[in-house]
Formats: C-alpha cells, structure tokens, sequence
C-alpha cells in the first residue's frame, strides 16, 4: 500500500538525516501518518481539505529546518491547529509582576495575563470607579498598592477535585489574597491579612474550598506594629490564617475568617489534607534558629542553618473552626486568633523535625501521606498521616520554647528516596508517580510512590534536565485527588542560553514535558516575557465554562449584578447637580452616545458607560487624555469612572479597541469651560 511506502520512506529518510534514532523515527513518522488518510488503507493517496497525506513538502521542510525525527515528534505533541483547542489550562503566578497567566497546555498559547494586583491599562482594570475600589480594599493601611508578588495560584475544589469556578492567588509581599470569578476571569476581591504582614503558606485550599490557607513568610510583630530585633521572641509572631469563603457571594470573608498563632519561625509552602487527612493542614516552618541577621550576629542564610532539623507545622483546621466558634479566640486587628496556648490545650497544633530548610509540601492524591523536600536534603521524606495520628494518640511529645508538642520524625516517616540536590516540589500523575524539581540539579525527578509499610516499595525511577534552576512543576491537576496526568510544565527560574538574547533581562522559560511514556520526554520550551513563574495549576479545559459576553446589558462585573449605573439605548444623557456631573452614555459599533460633553472647569464628573453590544469580542475601549481613564467595557458591562475636570481645555475621547471599520471614528469631544 501507498501508505506503508511513504511511511518507510519518510522514517528513513528521518534516520539518514536525522540523530539516528530509529525509535522516535518511526513513531513521529507514525504520528504523522495517524494525522491523514496515510494511516486508513482505503483512503491511500487521497488528500483532502487540508489534512490529507503527508505531502512530500512536509519533509522537505523539516530538512530545510534541521528538525530531527524527535523534533518533528515533538512539534506534532504539541501543535494546535488554528481554530483548536487545548485540551488543558494552566493559571501560572506571574511573580512580581502581580498578576496570573492562563496559557494553553499543549500548544503553551499565551491566552491572557489576568490583573491582580496591579494596574493594566488594555483591561481597563485599576482604572474604573469599581476597579479602584478593589484595589482600595485590598490596600494596606489605606495605602493603595500597585503591584504584588503572586506566588501560588489555588483552583477551587469540591470533593479534592478543581470545579472551575474560582482561582486564588496570594501576594507574599503583603501578606494579601486575590479572588478572581472565573465566569469572566476576573478579579473581584482583595483582601490584606491584618495578623501578617508577608506570606508564602498559601494560596491553598481545602478539599470543599471552605478555606483558603496563608501562612506568614517572614515573622513580624502583630499588623505592622514596631519591635526592636531584641524582642524577637517575644513580639515578633507566625500565623496561618484561614480565609473563609463563601461561593454564593464569591467573596472571601474576612469576619468569618480567623488565624492560629505559631513560633515566631518562619513558615513556608503548605498544603491541605484530603481524603483520610481532611480536616488537616500541614506547613514547613523554617530558621527555627529565629536568626535575624545584624551586628554580631551570623547572616541570615547562615543563622538560619545552625540546626539539623526544622519542623512541619501541623493543624487540626476543623477543631480550629470548632474552637473559633466556642469563642475561644483573642481579637488581634480585628480578626480573631488562636494562641499557641490554647491551640495547644486544644490539641490542634502539633510539629514534627524535618531535613534542615524544608521548602515544598504536598499530600498525595490519596491523602495518606505528605512530601515534603528540604532544600539542602538530597532526600524527598514520606510522612504518614496515619503514622502521625498515631504519634498524636499516643501522646509522647517533646515542646519547643512556645510549648507546641513535637512529635518524633522516626515515627511518622514512611520512607524516604534520594532524588537529587536541591528537591523543591512534587506534583503527582495518574500512574502513581511523583515528580520533584531538582532545583540545584536543573531536573525534574520522576519516583515510584510505594505502599504504606513497605519503605522498599517507594523508588527513584528516572531524572530529566530542564532549562535552568526549576522552582514548581505543574502536572495536569496534579495536586488534586485524581492527577490527569499526561503533561508537566517545568517553571524554571532561568533560561540563560535558551533564546534569542534580549538583554540582561531574560525570559522566564516554562517547558512542557511529556509524561505519558515510559521516559519522560521534553516537548517544549515557552519562554515568558512577563512576571516570575512561581506556582501553575493545570486543569482540563472543560471544566472551564466562562461567559463570551456579560449576561445582560448594564452588568457590573465586580458585583457580578445589574448596575444601578447601567444606561438603556434611549436613555443616555448628562444630569447636571451644582458642579456633579453625571454622564450616562452608551457604546455600540461605531459611536458613544452622548458625543459632546459640556464641563465648566473644577466640575466633579462620573461617566457611566454602558457596552450595548451583545455580539463576542465586540469591546470598547475609552480612552480620556490627561486624565488616569483607560476603560475597556465588554459587551453588555457598564462601568463607571469619576474624575475632576480641572483644566480648561477640549478633550477627544475615543476608543482604545479596534472594533469596526469606523473605529477610528468612534470618538467624542468634551469641552471643559474655562471657570
Ligand atoms: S515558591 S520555588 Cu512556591 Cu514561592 Cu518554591
Ligand atoms: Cu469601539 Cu473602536
């Protein structure tokens, strides 16, 4: 058959040109042929529209190219023809840069960078009367901010799964956390931790999304009070707040929301139990040494590492919320706090020692043990959470300086596996593996979970390089309690030699890896011109069902409500009370209606613009010069924005989004009267 002869020809052809492996020769030429009639024998040489055989070009290009036979593999693992979807998405942290990434997994598609904590002009948010107040709210002792440092994206959950329906993400800077509503993948709400001033712990949710995790990063004094670094041990605190959220509304709730005091260690990434471990949340403490630099003293980075062990902070948050709820709880900053004291008379709170500098934990899908990775550890150590309650029950504890019970690492580790220097974090699949970033080895190591009481049965399997110094690793909803699987995103912190040089300042670089094989193979290499890759979680696409236009016109999306500021077609006009200005306008292809705006200088002016499209994608921009106005209203939003008209002068307005063939024409003019 005409199609066994092309596929022969093609591999070999791929071998003589290509690095010689014979293996992935056949099987991108097989994948090849799967794409068109090459591999169904009754269609033989037949092309049609588009995806037919594989015509003899294709080669052609690959050789012109260099591709090798993996290459070509690769490409095709990857490629998402134009119209395509992918079949996942990532929401990667964008770092200092404050805000998230949504990118398509295969294809590593940028598909939009949501704002978060700071402003972004083509989104208009920051700028609109209720884009402000978001940032208002989530300011920090009535200081607006305009940028954060997003570290852990956290996928809501029903039953340990993602549902879709919300993403949060922390800012470690300032100790905030971020709701965005993912019917329109926006964000909604800020909130500033008032017991903390940074995190890391979060943001982590538990298996019903009743509670989002912060914990505090670096020990501070209560709020942002002052302390002199002698009274480290006794002003300076750690907590782990939970946010308590409420899905109806959206919202996280502050005055439902409460912490647990810890040592004033330093606490850092957490995870929530799931399955037998629900209820529990369990945290890596760090510089247990509370070294804090200055005169006399070691540096930080050295203080921090006197001591062999550090611990794994452990919490029982449904008898927190229990105990929160009897009102056993101290008002700190307005929110109520558990102290170490009573957490520990309620037997909530509990340490175990870990390998020196822990750094990432994470609780299998089945629940039944934790991964925790020190960072000058060689070793990934396997704790039981059964081996744990029974250390609890058992009750024979030693107390750190803060009386918070220690249980002993000996008898509640499960195993422990070499993987390679400096493990970080692990992520699992649906073949019952583990996958850990190697920071200081620039891998990605590839174990065996094993069996409880087996230490044997947990094993190294296999390591793949990444491009460079890895952080977290993303597999499809890898953290959940049923992993897909499939692919792997390596986020690393460098890129160094990997693409076209752009000065000093290089690309993050997020690279796709395949791991459904037998050997885990490298697909991809995305580079990132935005913000830090800290965290990602991947979902299958699918159970993303966002709007293409707001459900009816006149949305305000931040109370995800009608607005009282919505303007019907007819209903456009300009009132006019002492010097307050209303403007109730309306936008549709290709005009804003009213058109001229008459102001007298020094007028307080809120314009209410209303999108009456309901066609997909048809947005409008509006764009105010001289003024901090750059809205984009999509079809069917109203959105307000007030300012002070104080200067004479006349201004065109018009619209930032390319919208329609007299786009250029959709404009007006304000005219402000010298006072
Ligand atoms: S971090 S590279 Cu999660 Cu903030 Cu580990
Ligand atoms: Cu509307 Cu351009």
């Amino acid at each position: 058959m005409a199609d066994s002869t092309e596929r022969l020809r093609l591999s070999r052809r791929m071998v003589l040109k290509g690095t010689g492996a014979l293996a992935a020769a056949s099987s991108a030429a097989a994948l090849l042929a799967a794409c068109g009639p090459l591999a169904d024998d009754d269609d033989d040489d037949k092309a049609s529209n588009g995806t037919g055989a594989i015509p003899a070009s294709a080669q052609e290009v690959a050789e012109a190219r260099g591709l090798t036979p993996e290459d070509i593999t690769r490409a095709v693992k990857t490629y998402v023809p134009g119209g395509g979807r992918d079949e996942f998405v990532m929401f990667a942290s964008g770092g200092h840069g404050g805000q998230v990434l949504v990118i398509g997994v295969p294809s590593m598609r940028l598909l939009k960078v949501i704002a978060v904590y700071a402003p972004e002009p083509w989104q208009g948010y920051g700028f609109s009367d209720e884009g402000r107040k978001i940032l208002e709210e989530g300011g920090v002792d009535g200081k607006v901010l305009t940028w954060g440092d997003t570290h852990h994206p956290g996928l809501s959950e029903t039953n340990g799964e993602y549902d879709g329906q919300f993403l949060f993400i922390n800012d470690k800077a300032n100790a905030r956390m971020a709701v965005i509503d993912l019917r329109d993948f926006e964000t909604k709400q800020i909130v500033k931790n008032p017991h903390i001033i940074s995190n890391h712990g979060g943001a982590f949710v538990t298996p019903n999304t009743e509670y989002i995790t912060d914990g505090s990063q670096y020990a501070a004094p209560w709020g942002w009070e002052y302390a002199h670094p002698s009274e480290y041990k006794e002003k300076f605190h750690g907590a782990m707040t939970f946010w308590k959220f409420d899905r109806e509304q959206g919202r996280i709730l502050p005055d439902a929301s409460f912490s647990v005091e810890l040592p004033p260690y330093w606490q850092d990434l957490a995870d929530c139990g799931k399955g037998p471990s629900d209820g529990w949340m369990f945290s890596n403490s760090f510089n247990v040494e509370m070294a804090i630099g200055g005169e006399g003293n070691p540096p930080v980075e050295i203080g921090a590492l006197q001591l062999e062990m550090d611990y794994m902070t452990v919490i029982n948050w449904r008898k927190a919320e229990e105990v929160v709820a009897a009102g056993k709880y101290e008002m700190i900053k307005g929110m109520p706090l558990i102290t170490i004291k009573t957490a520990v008379e309620e037997g909530l709170l509990f340490q175990i020692p870990e390998p020196k500098s822990p750094h990432g934990i994470d609780v299998t899908p089945d629940g039944q043990f934790i991964v925790v990775c020190g960072k000058l550890d060689p070793h990934v150590t396997i704790y039981s959470f059964e081996k744990i309650q029974a250390a609890i029950e058992a009750g024979d504890f030693e107390y750190d300086d803060w009386g918070v019970p220690i249980l002993r690492f000996e008898d509640t580790v499960e195993a422990q596996v070499e993987l390679g220097l400096g493990p970080l974090h692990t992520q699992f699949d649906d073949q019952g593996y583990a996958y850990t970033s190697l920071f200081l080895n620039s891998a990605v190591a590839r174990w065996k979970i094993g069996t409880a009481g087996d230490p044997e049965s947990w094993v190294m399997v296999e390591k793949i390089p990444v491009h460079y110094n890895v952080g977290h690793l993303s597999v499809c909803e890898g953290d959940t309690v049923s992993p897909k699987g499939k692919y792997l995103i390596s986020l690393n912190k460098w890129a160094i030699d990997r693409f076209q040089p752009v000065g000093p300042l290089h690309p993050q670089n997020f690279q796709l890896i395949d791991i459904t094989g037998e050997q885990m193979d490298l697909l991809y290499d995305a580079p990132i011109g935005i913000g830090e890759p800290h965290y990602a979680q991947t979902i299958s696409a699918d159970k993303l069902q966002p709007w293409s236009v707001y459900p009816e016109v006149g949305w305000d999306p931040v109370a995800q409500a009608p607005s009282p500021h919505a303007t019907q077609p007819g209903e456009e006009g300009v009132v006019r009370d002492g010097n307050k200005v209303t403007v109730n306008m309306t936008s549709i292809r290709s005009h804003f209606k009213p058109d001229q705006i008459f102001l007298k200088q020094g007028d307080e002016v809120t314009l209410n613009i209303t999108n009456i499209e309901r066609a997909q994608d048809a947005t409008h921009g509006f764009a105010f010069p001289g003024q901090e106005i750059q809205l984009s209203i999509e079809p069917g939003e109203t959105v307000s924005v007030t300012f002070t008209a104080d200067r004479a002068g006349v201004y065109p307005f018009y619209c930032t989004e390319f919208c329609s063939a007299l786009h250029l024409e959709m404009m007006g003019y304000c005219f402000v009267e010298p006072s």
